[in-house]
């Protein structure tokens, strides 16, 4: 691309997006970072570190990752976790959200045996973060299960890993909870579970479609139930923290405005969002109806004795539901959603369960991940459908950002940085809904699964090929730390 389609194109993304409100961001809203362990941390056998499924994952199927790479190293944060404070101190940023190696802590999963070395990084990490005034916001897993436990059967075992998580979910609020004050027990369950036990395209790289990634879902969603639990009934009286389950959603837009297209919609966020979501936050529990439905009677057809889907008793509904302080959102995009008759029955699995047809329009602007369609407007609707559908439950956004391929002058980021905290800013400030905090994915480049290094988040270039993994702030550092002094998406704010 020459220089000028580069400016032509930003023309054209300047010229597609809505001017951003000069409102300005209510004076307690909470902005900050995000990273996660497996991500950034390397040191991936060092002091004691047990194997997840990442690194085992990386190791047995390099080809499956772009460029064989993996996370050995990453952003060398386990070693680098102070440069990492400098960089959130000068964006400003109230919190960082990052996450615990479960494998660093408890090398063999269970708490029989506690690796005190990277007890005390966390320790390290969490004591120098409140020095600085950031509020450490930790996520307990975000995918990377200790390889012991998913040789005997991973998150499909209920029955294994409910009280496994609890056990790591109590020792964690028993080390660390003098400190920290928000907890997110799970980060995006629906990639666990469908990534990396339905398609099988993330590790632990399971192909059950429908079948164990429903079983992984309802593990995930009773271990989150329990941690809370022990959450609410041992620490909160001393430690008066809040504690959350991190869901992910894209907007799912109607094709047209047709009666079949709106259900269609509708049916497809029940099945993402609502999967997770409603038997936690919704106020009758258990599993979205439709789901339960469709996925009982297309299992009979199928030759099931039951439905694939597994059933949680009235006792389970109830102390599922209303485990949450408040509701935790990542989102990046949006889908258009048309209505198609069922596919016939045959291959079982999670999408044919849903038979709609989901597609991103093609004059969307472009990230550099080809799931990540840059469409500011999607997140007010879907806040505003959480909202109505949750009975309003405060809302923090625990995840938004933008791809590309890590120049540092990165005008796409601030562009959908902008244009997604204005929506955000409308919905708090139009439509009255109570979002109080906005986290920036990432602070920094790291190992993006499986597109490895090839595809960038960061607000910080870091350079992979330097062995000290050099950080540099990109433009976006710069135009954030603003958004953060001045609660302010333009030039000048009215008052
Ligand atoms: C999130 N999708 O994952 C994760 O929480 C982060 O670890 C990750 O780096 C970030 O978003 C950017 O990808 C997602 O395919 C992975 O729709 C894939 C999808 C969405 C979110």
């Amino acid at each position: 691309m020459n220089l000028n389609t580069v400016f032509f194109l930003l023309i054209t993304l300047r010229l597609a997006l809505a001017e951003p409100t000069n409102k300005k961001f209510p004076e307690n809203f909470l902005f900050g970072t995000a990273t996660a362990s497996y991500q950034v941390e390397g040191g991936w056998n060092e002091d004691g570190k047990g194997e997840n499924i990442w690194d085992y994952f990386t190791h047995t199927y390099p080809d499956r990752i772009a460029n064989q790479a993996n996370g050995d190293i990453a952003c060398n944060s386990y070693h680098k976790y102070l440069e990492d404070i400098e960089m959130l101190k000068d964006l400003g940023v109230h919190f960082y959200r990052f996450s615990l190696s479960w494998s660093r802590i408890l090398p063999e999963g269970h708490i029989e045996k506690i690796n005190q070395v990277g007890v005390d990084y966390y320790k390290n990490l969490i004591k120098a973060l409140k020095e600085n005034g950031i509020e450490p916001y930790v996520t307990l897993y975000h995918w990377d299960l200790p390889q012991p436990l998913q040789e005997k059967g991973g998150w499909p075992n209920t029955d294994l890993m409910v009280d496994l998580f609890a056990d790591y979910a109590r020792l964690a609020f028993t080390l660390f909870g003098d400190q920290v004050k928000y907890w997110m027990t799970f980060n995006e369950a629906k990639q666990t579970c469908q990534l990396g036990y339905g398609y099988g395209v993330f590790a632990p790289g399971i192909q059950s479609n429908g079948i164990d990634s429903y079983k992984c879902a309802h593990t995930v969603i009773k271990s989150h139930a329990k941690a809370y639990h022990i959450y609410d009934e041992e620490f909160r009286k001393t430690q008066n923290g809040r504690v959350s389950m991190v869901i992910d959603s894209d907007w799912f837009e109607p094709a047209s405005d047709s009666d079949k297209d709106i259900e269609a919609a509708e049916r497809k966020i029940q099945f993402t969002f609502g999967w997770y979501a409603n038997p936690i936050y919704h106020p009758d529990g258990n599993y979205p109806q439709v789901m339960i439905d469709r996925i009982a009677e297309r299992s009979k057809k199928e030759g099931f004795e039951k439905s694939r889907l597994p059933e949680f008793t009235s006792d389970e509904i109830d102390y599922i539901k209303g485990t949450f302080d408040f509701l935790s959102l990542n989102t990046y995009t949006t889908s258009m959603v048309k209505w198609i008759d069922d596919y016939p029955i045959g291959n079982v699995g999670y999408d044919n369960d849903i038979s709609v047809v989901a597609y991103q329009d093609p004059s969307w602007n472009s990230s550099a991940s080809s799931w990540l369609k840059v469409v500011p407007w999607g997140t007010r609707k879907l806040i505003n459908w959480v909202d109505k559908t949750y009975n309003h439950p405060e809302i923090v956004i625990t995840e938004n950002g933008f791809s590309d391929y890590g120049e540092l002058d990165d005008e796409g980021r601030i562009l959908y940085y902008q244009n997604y905290l204005s929506n955000i800013l409308e919905a708090i400030k139009e439509d009255g809904i109570n979002v109080t905090g906005y986290t920036a994915w990432s602070l920094m480049d790291n190992f993006e699964w499986l597109n490895g290094y090839t595809e960038k988040f960061g607000l910080y270039q870091v350079d992979f090929d330097d062995e000290n993994r050099t950080r540099t702030p990109k433009k976006s550092a710069d135009f954030y730390k603003k958004v953060v002094a001045t609660k302010c998406l333009v030039n000048q704010c009215e008052d």
